[in-house]
């Protein structure tokens, strides 16, 4: 097993043809296989296996033309600062970068929130550090990268090791051959620069955090390894675990095991050409994840000289008509909208520390379901909400306007699917794979979404397909029709009556028509508050008045039949560079129930004696 774990050579090979002949364009984007580099290592579980940490302090180098990557005439250079090259007296060339004297980031954080200077900066920042080594023989060695927003390059002892897109999920860069004994060091470029063609593109209403805003580590692993696995509750067979382990690097007829020993269940499969071995077997007495019962097990993933001991619940997701089934059980969802943004101290959150604030605070609002917004979370993340009880709603970044009729940016997209579902698809809490928030409604988007949406079906039959939608007014006439809805097997819509339009009243007199016998979530509504900033409920940004809209909210929401969930926006204030107003927003999305500083505003109050009193929502 060889090769670099991403999907950006085989697309660059197909733009180079591009060039020289035009009519091979398609080909060559229709069929990414002809010229596919080796699947990208995905490590499941990755949190779960022994690690070399390289968190910590990193020398960074702030380089806003990128010329420690590019010559003066735009070539990549060979001698680049990933050579982290220590000047000698009498050498015939200059050397105008030296990491030994560079200043230090943290890792993982992003850098805007570290140095008042980086607050604002979009580009590209070098990182190094030194660490000490000893490979093992018959080994793999991995660099596990959980994000870097959102291009980056790797290079160790001065090789390339991977080049990654994407700001919000997991890759492995195989080190295996570059990594030596004793004293290496580790080179990343990231650059967080926004593009026309990106995922999103260049328009976020949240900051964009630049740098290695998750944790780094080097993972080792036998010759013969496991890479993925999907273990979950059958939905048609009671009592049965199905799903597989693929395992890389293993012979035909090697086998696979899977223990769950709290249940005294065991079952050994064969791997098959493919490297993966299908499961099949009974769980007697199995208690499934609710969450109210969280239930976990030790489950021990076996293949050669390779294991992994995860920590799983079991439990099946499903619709029928306009309900959502959890073990075959009608289910209501009473949720909030989260950002990625860590609670006191501001910045992208990473930490178990962050995600135990946040979904606490969610708890503590009688929430049954979190949805991640607008991105998918870290691992930290998904633990705590697999342990807690918390339902999830995973989204991937495809945000607002994006070039949908770009082949490249659907490929991008695709990339960051895969690497969300299959880096987190064991997860008893995710129950939704969001493809997409408030995209324009066009024949292009449609396509494209309904592609994505295949995609994660394809990849993962056991979850249910969302999007949030847009809705259009005629009158008091809220009308949920976009064309996109026939993809999803559930609706979301996001819509802001009382703050972008009408008054915190104007819901009171509101109708609904929804063209799809399908369950709906109201993905978002909201207003906005300055924590401690009293007066009239009809003064604007004022706790009352985001109070005013909830209660208005809730009663008008209770009117639609096929309502079966919502996550109002949001949990806690988090910064946007399109929120100037001085004095109220000072660059927050103040939104939030509680504020960035952890103050609870009256709406979390309004809500949570909604929740705790099950006078919102149907079915359970
Ligand atoms: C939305 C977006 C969300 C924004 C929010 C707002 O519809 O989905 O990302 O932050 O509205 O506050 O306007």
């Amino acid at each position: 097993m060889t090769g670099f774990p991403v999907r950006t050579f085989p697309l660059r090979a197909c733009f180079a043809f591009r060039r020289a002949f035009l009519f091979l364009t398609a080909v060559c984007l229709l069929s990414t296989k002809a010229f596919a580099a080796p699947a990208p290592i995905v490590l499941t579980g990755s949190d779960r296996r022994p690690a070399t940490s390289l968190n910590g302090e990193w020398a960074s180098i702030v380089d806003p033309y990128f010329s420690g990557l590019f010559s003066f005439h735009h070539e990549e250079k060979k001698n680049g600062w990933f050579m982290n090259y220590k000047a000698k007296p009498g050498d015939p060339f200059p050397t105008e970068y030296d990491f030994a004297k560079a200043p230090k980031l943290k890792v993982p954080g992003d850098w805007n929130t570290q140095r008042p200077s980086l607050m604002y900066y979009e580009g590209p920042i070098w990182y190094e550090k030194d660490f000490t080594y000893v490979p093992k023989p018959h080994t793999h060695v991995f660099l596990h990268v959980g994000a870097a927003n959102y291009h980056s390059w790797f290079w160790v002892n001065g090789q390339k090791v991977c080049e990654h897109e994407g700001g919000f999920t997991a890759f492995n860069c195989e080190v295996t051959q570059a990594i030596h004994s004793d004293n290496n060091f580790v080179v990343a470029a990231v650059d967080n620069t926004r593009h026309e063609d990106g995922v999103p593109g260049l328009e976020t209403d949240w900051w964009n955090y630049g740098g290695l805003t998750r944790e780094v580590s080097l993972i080792e692993v036998p010759e013969s390894f496991i890479d993925q696995y999907d273990i979950h509750l059958s939905r048609s067979e009671d009592g049965i675990i199905e799903g597989w382990v693929h395992v890389v690097g293993a012979q035909p007829g090697e086998k696979a095991e899977v223990e769950i020993p709290g249940l005294h269940a065991k079952t050994t499969a064969d791997i098959g050409a493919d490297g993966r071995a299908a499961l099949h077997f009974n769980v007697p007495g199995l208690e499934r994840w609710t969450p109210e019962s969280p239930k976990l097990y030790k489950v021990l993933i076996r293949a050669g000289d390779d294991s992994i001991d995860e920590l799983m619940g079991f439990r099946t997701i499903e619709t029928r008509g306009t309900e959502i089934l959890l073990n075959g059980k009608p289910i209501f969802l009473r949720g909030i909208a989260i950002h990625a943004e860590a609670p006191y101290r501001t910045g992208r959150a990473w930490s178990d520390k962050d995600a135990e604030t946040l979904l606490g605070w969610a708890k503590e609002l009688g929430c049954d379901y979190v949805r991640l917004a607008h991105y998918p979370h870290d691992e930290t993340m998904l633990r705590a909400a697999d342990r807690m009880g918390l339902f999830v709603w995973s989204e991937n970044p495809v945000y607002w306007a994006l070039e949908f009729d770009n082949p490249k940016v659907l490929a991008k997209a695709e990339q960051q699917l895969d690497e969300e579902i299959n880096a987190s698809r064991n997860h008893a809490a995710i129950i939704l794979w969001s493809m997409a928030n408030e995209t324009p409604n066009t024949p292009a988007r449609t396509q494209f979404i309904e592609t994505l949406a295949t995609r994660a079906r394809g990849l993962d039959p056991t979850r249910l397909i969302t999007a949030a939608l847009l809705v259009r007014a005629q009158g008091n006439t809220k009308i949920v029709d976009d064309p996109l809805g026939k993809a999803l097997d559930v609706i979301g819509i996001n819509e802001y009556i009382g703050w972008y339009e009408g008054h915190p009243d104007s819901a009171d007199t509101t109708e609904w028509q929804i063209a799809y016998q399908k369950p709906l979530i109201v993905s978002e509504f909201g207003a906005g508050a300055k924590a401690g900033l009293h007066g009239g409920e009809n003064e604007r940004w004022t706790e009352e008045y985001q109070a005013n809209v909830y209660r208005h909210q809730l009663p008008m929401l209770n009117k639609i039949p096929q309502l079966r969930g919502m996550s109002p926006w949001c949990l806690m204030d988090f910064r946007s560079p399109n929120r100037p107003l001085v004095g109220i927003q000072d660059e927050f999305n103040r939104k939030g129930l509680i504020s960035d500083q952890g103050q609870k505003k009256l709406a979390f109050y309004v809500l949570q004696k909604a929740y705790r009193n099950k006078t919102i929502g149907k079915a359970d």
